[in-house]
């Protein structure tokens, strides 16, 4: 069993990356409520990704999405991160809001548009190279909405052939995330619907290609934790986008609907050692806070993830083990439900504390005054909006 000192060490040393677009106005198709103080461009977003990260002293890193943080020049964008104490993460291309993508993009009949599409993606890597970012972050929203509209054995020729292309363009220690999600916008087939598609074209393409798990992204039902064992045992498993969901893909807070699946997602984890950051496990967060204040709830995601993390790290791997072993079903239960039902909140302030940060920290944003500043600051211009 490990020590609270323990705990809190691996706690420390991991890393959440937070999303650009969650610090942007975001909403449902039929809403989007603006809020004040929001950024106006990419830099803005970058400070305010650099508060969360100041004051949870766990979220060094932030996603970009292209053309939504759209700059001239990414190296400075890159610089502006370093000087504020985070880095820039993962690339998500964005093939799904341009109208010549009406049919599909890497999966269009037209070679054109796939060409479009292709030529994105590895402008996408141009990125990575001028910020650093080691991982590109794919996802497709191809597909068709009726039976008969196009091959579905063509599109999954045109998809492996597009993601060849880029993977060939990958220079050394970049990644390929390859992440799956069940339907929507398309209504009747969807290129890349589940982990097995994103799994098989990624053992086609090599080692460099891995699968992302948006939590979001199934059907209701389905048992995550075992698609994360199952891809860190094949070594497959590139990185997660954790928000949480009631119904379909509502990028709420993780940890907000069901903070027992993030626990044993994290219990899989820890119990493959993947926490650390040796694993290259990329713990992204991909939500939209369409009615809540967006860096508290960004904080509070951050927190959520540190907790059930927390908790994971507390299971009694003997006692488990032995349980196990001993075909003791009720045994091998209690042990994780001890450590899920362990408050660990009093641990993780003390570890705030002993690195010199607010044990409270979305009490200390309150108190900070930047809500105030940034509501003043960013009263003129127009405000990042999600797409833009
Ligand atoms: C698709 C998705 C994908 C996109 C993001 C904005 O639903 O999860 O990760 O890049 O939302
Ligand atoms: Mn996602
Ligand atoms: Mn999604």
């Amino acid at each position: 069993m490990r020590t609270n000192d323990a705990v809190k060490a691996a706690v420390r040393a991991l890393g959440v990356e937070t999303a650009s677009w969650a610090y942007a106005n975001s909403g449902t198709r039929f809403k989007v409520f603006g809020q004040p103080g929001v950024p106006r461009d990419p830099y803005e977003k970058i400070d305010d990704a650099a508060v969360v990260n100041r004051l949870t002293g766990g979220a060094p890193t932030v996603s970009l999405h292209i053309p939504w943080d759209k700059v001239d020049d990414y190296a400075s964008l890159a610089a502006h991160a370093k000087e504020q104490g985070v880095r820039i993460g993962a690339i998500n291309s964005n093939v799904f809001q341009d109208d010549d993508y009406k049919l599909g993009s890497v999966t269009n009949p037209d070679p054109a548009v796939r060409r479009k599409a292709i030529d994105h993606l590895l402008e996408c890597v141009d990125i990575m190279d001028a910020t650093g970012s080691a991982d590109l972050k794919l996802w497709f929203s191809d597909g068709t909405n009726y039976p008969g509209q196009d091959s579905i054995r063509a599109r999954q020729d045109r998809l492996a052939e597009a993601l060849a292309e880029t993977y060939q363009r990958l220079g050394e220690g970049q990644r390929m995330l390859l992440e799956y999600k069940l339907f929507e916008p398309a209504f009747y087939t969807t290129d890349v619907p589940d982990w097995g598609t994103s799994y098989a074209h990624c053992m086609e393409l090599g080692e460099k290609a891995q699968v992302v798990i948006d939590t979001g992204h199934h059907a209701p039902g389905t048992n995550i934790e075992f698609i994360v064992a199952f891809l860190l045992r094949a070594a497959k498993l590139g990185g997660f986008d954790f928000n949480s969901r009631f119904y379909a893909d509502d990028d709420l807070m993780v940890g907000a609907a069901d903070p027992f699946q993030l626990f044993r997602i994290l219990h899989e984890i820890v119990s493959a050692g993947a926490h650390e950051p040796a694993a290259r496990i990329a713990f992204m967060l991909d939500q939209c806070h369409n009615i809540e204040p967006k860096i508290p709830a960004i904080i509070r995601s951050v927190m959520n993830v540190q907790e059930a993390l927390a908790k994971a790290l507390l299971v009694d791997d003997d006692t488990l083990a032995k349980a196990q072993a001993d075909g003791d079903v009720l045994g091998a239960n209690a042990a994780l439900m001890d450590a899920y039902n362990t408050d660990v909140r009093p641990l993780l302030a003390e570890l705030r504390a002993d690195h010199g940060l607010d044990p409270d920290p979305i009490g200390a944003y309150h108190r900070s005054g930047y809500f105030e500043t940034i509501t003043a600051a960013r009263a003129d211009g127009v405000q990042a909006g999600w797409g833009a």
